[in-house]
């Protein structure tokens, strides 16, 4: 310990924070803190350039996630999980919320790593690299307080055979326990028979959530609606994804094609409100 180094506490009391606020952003890394024993402790100098970071004011959400999509994609390209948390937490402190998260800045994130390698500019390896961790970053804004409330009933979501493209359905699903939703995500390449199976025994759900990324899989969706249908009739089926937004309800025999997470949504709490 140096003579310039601060506590916890007197760091806290200096930025004008609680101890706990102070705690995260060390446990974060968003400031630089050192263990000494029991304490954690601060540089002057840290203190000095954490108090000096640029810091969002209200309205600028926004362009903040706007900012953030290259720092988020560059973390994820080189498997740097730690630093994509990072880029999320930073957004969460200036106030950003799980929807935003996902539609302002992972969504285009991901959009970004596959117009890059459309174009070449990008290998198939930085696409998994951040494709492994997505889920882990969507697993952790799980872990956050769901809002207070009567839950809303069960929404079931899936991808039929053959559709790797699971992450959709996993941000939807967050997305969706966020509105007070019970979800069963049955993740990517799901057989129509599970889909039947889950039909029969959930107690009345919602609704069911296709998502389709590749049209060549449109067949396999086809296959898992008549499953569905053939033992439950009644529950409302809504398809989604890349594949699905260029053709009608009608010609996928679904009873709506969702369009995007905000739709998805509107159109799953209007089955209940
Ligand atoms: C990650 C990724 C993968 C990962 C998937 C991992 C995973 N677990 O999901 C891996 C590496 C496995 C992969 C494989 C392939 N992929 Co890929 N992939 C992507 C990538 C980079 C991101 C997709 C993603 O997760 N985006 C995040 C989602 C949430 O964003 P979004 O799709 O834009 O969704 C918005 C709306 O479209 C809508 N929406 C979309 N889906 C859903 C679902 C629900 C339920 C709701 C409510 C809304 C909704 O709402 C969202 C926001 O409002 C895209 C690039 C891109 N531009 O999308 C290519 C992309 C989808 N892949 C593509 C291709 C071609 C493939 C492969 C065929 C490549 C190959 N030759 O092997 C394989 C196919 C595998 C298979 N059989 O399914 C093409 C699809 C083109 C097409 N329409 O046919 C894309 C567009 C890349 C490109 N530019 O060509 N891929």
């Amino acid at each position: 310990m140096t003579p310039d180094d601060l506590t916890l506490n007197e760091a806290a009391e200096k930025l004008g924070v609680h101890y706990m606020t102070a705690y995260r952003y060390v446990r974060t890394g968003l400031l630089p803190g050192v263990k000494d024993g029991g304490t954690w402790l601060v540089t002057a100098e840290d203190l000095a350039q954490f108090s000096n970071r640029p810091v969002a004011t209200p309205g600028r959400g926004h362009r903040d996630t706007d900012r953030q999509v290259e720092p988020l994609v560059a973390a994820l390209t080189r498997g740097d999980e730690r630093g994509a948390w990072k880029v999320i937490q930073s957004l969460q402190m200036a106030g950003c919320g799980v929807e935003e998260l996902c539609t302002k800045l992972l969504v285009p994130a991901m959009a970004k790593i596959g117009s890059d390698w459309a174009i070449g500019s990008r290998s198939i390896a930085d696409e998994h690299r951040a494709t492994a961790i997505i889920p882990i970053l969507l697993g952790r804004l799980r872990s956050a307080p769901l809002p207070a409330g009567r839950k809303r009933g069960l929404v079931v979501v899936g991808c039929p055979p053959n559709e790797d493209h699971g992450i959709p359905a996993s941000m939807f699903s967050l997305l969706l326990e966020r509105r007070r939703f019970e979800v069963d995500n049955l993740g990517s390449n799901t057989p129509p028979e599970t889909f039947a199976e889950v039909a029969q025994t959930a107690d009345n759900p919602v609704a069911i959530v296709f998502s389709v990324t590749i049209p060549e899989n449109l067949g396999n969706l086809s296959k898992c609606l008549s499953a569905v249908r053939a033992v439950r009739p009644e529950i409302p089926l809504l398809a989604a994804g890349f594949a699905t937004v260029h053709t009608t309800a009608e010609d996928l025999g679904v009873d709506s094609v969702i369009t995007s997470f905000e739709e998805g949504l509107e159109i799953v709490a209007s089955l209940v409100d």
